[in-house]
Protein backbone atom coordinates (compact mmCIF):
# COMPACT_ATOMS: atom_id res chain seq x y z
CA UNK A 1 0.00 0.00 0.00
CA UNK A 2 2.79 2.28 1.06
CA UNK A 3 4.12 1.54 -2.62
CA UNK A 4 1.15 2.62 -4.15
CA UNK A 5 1.31 5.72 -2.34
CA UNK A 6 4.79 6.59 -3.30
CA UNK A 7 3.95 5.82 -7.26
CA UNK A 8 0.82 7.94 -7.07
CA UNK A 9 2.72 10.84 -5.39
CA UNK A 10 5.14 10.19 -7.68
CA UNK A 11 3.12 10.45 -10.85
CA UNK A 12 1.32 13.32 -9.34
CA UNK A 13 4.64 15.04 -8.89
CA UNK A 14 5.37 15.23 -12.43
CA UNK A 15 2.00 15.95 -13.40
CA UNK A 16 2.49 19.03 -11.52
CA UNK A 17 5.97 19.67 -13.17
CA UNK A 18 4.32 19.56 -16.66
CA UNK A 19 1.44 22.23 -15.36
CA UNK A 20 4.00 24.71 -14.10
CA UNK A 21 3.60 27.68 -16.55
CA UNK A 22 6.62 29.12 -18.87
CA UNK A 23 9.30 30.13 -17.07
CA UNK A 24 9.26 33.90 -16.85
CA UNK A 25 12.33 36.20 -16.96
CA UNK A 26 13.74 38.71 -15.45
CA UNK A 27 15.34 41.74 -17.65
CA UNK A 28 17.61 44.65 -16.09
CA UNK A 29 18.29 47.54 -17.99
CA UNK A 30 20.60 50.54 -17.00
CA UNK A 31 19.55 54.17 -18.58
CA UNK A 32 22.16 56.49 -18.98
CA UNK A 33 21.72 60.66 -20.47
CA UNK A 34 23.36 61.99 -23.12
CA UNK A 35 26.60 62.49 -21.34
CA UNK A 36 26.60 58.79 -19.92
CA UNK A 37 25.62 59.46 -16.49
CA UNK A 38 23.32 57.01 -14.82
CA UNK A 39 19.48 58.84 -14.96
CA UNK A 40 17.22 58.39 -12.08
CA UNK A 41 13.18 58.44 -12.68
CA UNK A 42 13.61 57.01 -16.40
CA UNK A 43 10.78 54.67 -16.99
CA UNK A 44 10.89 51.52 -18.90
CA UNK A 45 9.03 49.41 -20.57
CA UNK A 46 8.35 46.40 -22.58
CA UNK A 47 5.12 46.26 -24.49
CA UNK A 48 4.27 42.83 -25.55
CA UNK A 49 3.08 41.46 -29.12
CA UNK A 50 0.18 39.25 -27.78
CA UNK A 51 -1.64 41.49 -25.62
CA UNK A 52 -2.28 40.03 -21.97
CA UNK A 53 -5.35 40.38 -20.41
CA UNK A 54 -5.92 41.75 -16.74
CA UNK A 55 -8.18 41.63 -14.28
CA UNK A 56 -8.94 45.02 -11.53
CA UNK A 57 -5.92 46.73 -11.86
CA UNK A 58 -4.68 48.58 -8.39
CA UNK A 59 -5.31 52.68 -8.18
CA UNK A 60 -2.21 54.50 -8.14
CA UNK A 61 -1.67 58.02 -5.87
CA UNK A 62 -0.52 60.97 -6.76
CA UNK A 63 -0.60 63.24 -3.44
CA UNK A 64 -0.07 67.08 -3.12
CA UNK A 65 2.53 67.41 -0.33
CA UNK A 66 3.99 71.04 0.87
CA UNK A 67 2.67 72.23 -2.99
CA UNK A 68 4.62 69.54 -4.92
CA UNK A 69 3.42 66.41 -6.49
CA UNK A 70 4.47 63.03 -4.92
CA UNK A 71 5.58 61.27 -6.95
CA UNK A 72 6.73 63.65 -10.13
CA UNK A 73 7.03 60.66 -12.32
CA UNK A 74 4.46 58.02 -11.99
CA UNK A 75 3.61 55.16 -14.59
CA UNK A 76 0.97 52.96 -14.55
CA UNK A 77 -1.26 50.39 -17.03
CA UNK A 78 -3.73 51.79 -19.68
CA UNK A 79 -6.79 51.66 -17.73
CA UNK A 80 -5.53 52.47 -14.09
CA UNK A 81 -7.53 54.71 -11.77
CA UNK A 82 -5.85 57.61 -10.10
CA UNK A 83 -6.38 59.12 -6.73
CA UNK A 84 -5.74 62.86 -6.91
CA UNK A 85 -5.20 63.18 -2.49
CA UNK A 86 -4.39 66.75 -1.71
CA UNK A 87 -2.12 66.94 1.57
CA UNK A 88 -1.73 70.31 1.65
CA UNK A 89 -4.13 72.79 3.68
CA UNK A 90 -4.61 74.84 0.77
CA UNK A 91 -6.35 74.71 -2.43
CA UNK A 92 -4.78 72.69 -5.68
CA UNK A 93 -6.70 72.96 -9.20
CA UNK A 94 -4.93 69.73 -10.88
CA UNK A 95 -5.11 69.85 -14.95
CA UNK A 96 -3.69 68.34 -17.91
CA UNK A 97 -4.20 69.52 -21.46
CA UNK A 98 -2.56 66.16 -22.70
CA UNK A 99 -4.31 64.56 -25.73
CA UNK A 100 -4.36 61.29 -23.74
CA UNK A 101 -6.30 62.70 -20.67
CA UNK A 102 -7.45 66.23 -20.26
CA UNK A 103 -8.79 67.03 -17.38
CA UNK A 104 -9.08 69.71 -14.13
CA UNK A 105 -9.79 68.95 -10.44
CA UNK A 106 -10.28 71.05 -7.83
CA UNK A 107 -8.94 69.91 -5.33
CA UNK A 108 -9.82 71.48 -1.73
CA UNK A 109 -8.20 70.06 1.49
CA UNK A 110 -10.15 66.93 3.10
CA UNK A 111 -12.29 66.96 0.21
CA UNK A 112 -11.87 63.99 -2.25
CA UNK A 113 -12.35 64.28 -5.73
CA UNK A 114 -13.50 61.37 -7.48
CA UNK A 115 -10.21 59.28 -9.18
CA UNK A 116 -9.38 60.22 -12.72
CA UNK A 117 -9.28 57.02 -15.13
CA UNK A 118 -6.27 56.56 -17.62
CA UNK A 119 -7.47 54.65 -20.69
CA UNK A 120 -5.33 55.73 -23.43
CA UNK A 121 -1.63 55.10 -23.76
CA UNK A 122 0.29 57.79 -23.79
CA UNK A 123 2.28 60.93 -22.00
CA UNK A 124 -0.05 63.02 -19.64
CA UNK A 125 1.64 66.60 -17.91
CA UNK A 126 0.49 67.59 -15.02
CA UNK A 127 0.28 71.47 -13.82
CA UNK A 128 -1.74 73.52 -10.89
CA UNK A 129 -3.39 75.79 -12.06
CA UNK A 130 -2.88 77.95 -8.53
CA UNK A 131 0.79 76.73 -8.57
CA UNK A 132 2.99 77.64 -11.33
CA UNK A 133 5.56 75.60 -10.35
CA UNK A 134 3.91 71.71 -9.74
CA UNK A 135 4.86 69.87 -12.31
CA UNK A 136 4.44 65.86 -12.31
CA UNK A 137 4.63 63.16 -15.38
CA UNK A 138 2.60 60.37 -15.84
CA UNK A 139 3.08 57.25 -18.62
CA UNK A 140 0.26 55.36 -19.40
CA UNK A 141 1.41 52.16 -21.25
CA UNK A 142 0.02 49.43 -22.57
CA UNK A 143 1.96 46.44 -20.90
CA UNK A 144 1.82 45.46 -17.12
CA UNK A 145 5.76 45.34 -17.53
CA UNK A 146 7.36 48.63 -16.48
CA UNK A 147 9.53 50.21 -14.14
CA UNK A 148 10.98 53.11 -12.97
CA UNK A 149 14.83 53.58 -12.64
CA UNK A 150 16.58 54.03 -9.50
CA UNK A 151 19.39 56.48 -8.15
CA UNK A 152 21.96 54.24 -9.97
CA UNK A 153 19.74 54.45 -13.32
CA UNK A 154 18.99 50.67 -13.05
CA UNK A 155 15.35 49.32 -13.83
CA UNK A 156 13.96 45.91 -13.49
CA UNK A 157 11.51 44.87 -15.36
CA UNK A 158 10.39 41.17 -13.72
CA UNK A 159 8.05 38.06 -14.87
CA UNK A 160 8.72 38.67 -18.52
CA UNK A 161 6.69 35.41 -20.23
CA UNK A 162 8.60 34.06 -23.32
CA UNK A 163 7.50 36.10 -26.64
CA UNK A 164 7.96 39.23 -28.40
CA UNK A 165 8.19 42.79 -26.89
CA UNK A 166 8.86 46.14 -27.75
CA UNK A 167 11.21 47.53 -24.84
CA UNK A 168 10.98 51.61 -24.47
CA UNK A 169 12.53 54.12 -22.26
CA UNK A 170 11.34 57.29 -21.78
CA UNK A 171 12.64 60.64 -19.20
CA UNK A 172 10.81 64.12 -18.64
CA UNK A 173 10.41 66.31 -21.11
CA UNK A 174 11.01 63.65 -23.71
CA UNK A 175 7.62 64.15 -26.05
CA UNK A 176 8.10 60.64 -27.44
CA UNK A 177 9.52 57.70 -25.64
CA UNK A 178 12.39 55.94 -27.69
CA UNK A 179 12.12 54.11 -30.98
CA UNK A 180 10.90 50.91 -30.19
CA UNK A 181 13.96 48.44 -29.58
CA UNK A 182 12.36 44.56 -30.38
CA UNK A 183 13.47 42.30 -26.92
CA UNK A 184 13.01 38.50 -27.57
CA UNK A 185 12.44 36.46 -24.38
CA UNK A 186 13.68 32.91 -24.91
CA UNK A 187 11.58 30.06 -23.23
CA UNK A 188 14.59 29.25 -20.91
CA UNK A 189 17.55 31.41 -20.63
CA UNK A 190 18.73 34.71 -18.63
CA UNK A 191 18.50 37.67 -20.50
CA UNK A 192 21.76 39.94 -20.87
CA UNK A 193 21.29 42.86 -19.15
CA UNK A 194 20.42 46.42 -21.50
CA UNK A 195 22.24 49.76 -21.42
CA UNK A 196 19.99 52.46 -23.29
CA UNK A 197 21.66 55.66 -23.49
CA UNK A 198 19.00 58.75 -24.32
CA UNK A 199 20.08 61.12 -26.86
CA UNK A 200 17.26 63.80 -25.79
CA UNK A 201 17.69 66.84 -23.24
CA UNK A 202 16.59 65.65 -20.01
CA UNK A 203 16.89 68.60 -17.90
CA UNK A 204 13.53 68.95 -16.01
CA UNK A 205 11.15 71.83 -16.50
CA UNK A 206 10.63 74.04 -13.79
CA UNK A 207 6.48 74.76 -15.03
CA UNK A 208 3.81 72.34 -17.29
CA UNK A 209 3.12 73.65 -20.25
CA UNK A 210 -0.51 75.20 -20.52
CA UNK A 211 -1.09 73.78 -23.69
CA UNK A 212 -1.29 69.85 -25.11
CA UNK A 213 1.75 67.42 -25.48
CA UNK A 214 1.84 65.08 -28.85
CA UNK A 215 0.27 61.43 -27.31
CA UNK A 216 2.75 58.47 -27.96
CA UNK A 217 1.59 55.56 -30.84
CA UNK A 218 1.91 52.17 -29.08
CU1 LIG B 1 -1.41 73.82 -6.44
Amino acid sequence: MRGVSAALAATLATAAAVLLPAAAADLKVRVLDRSGLPLANSIVYAVPAVPISHGKLPTAIIDQVHRQFVPRVSVVQTGTAVDFPNSDNIRHSVYSFSPAKTFVLKLYAGRAAPPVVFDKAGIIVLGCEIHDSMIAWLLVVNTPYYAKSDAQGVVSLSGLRPGSYRLYAWHEPMRQPTAAEPLLVPERALLPDITIRLKADTTPMKAAPMSGMPGMSN
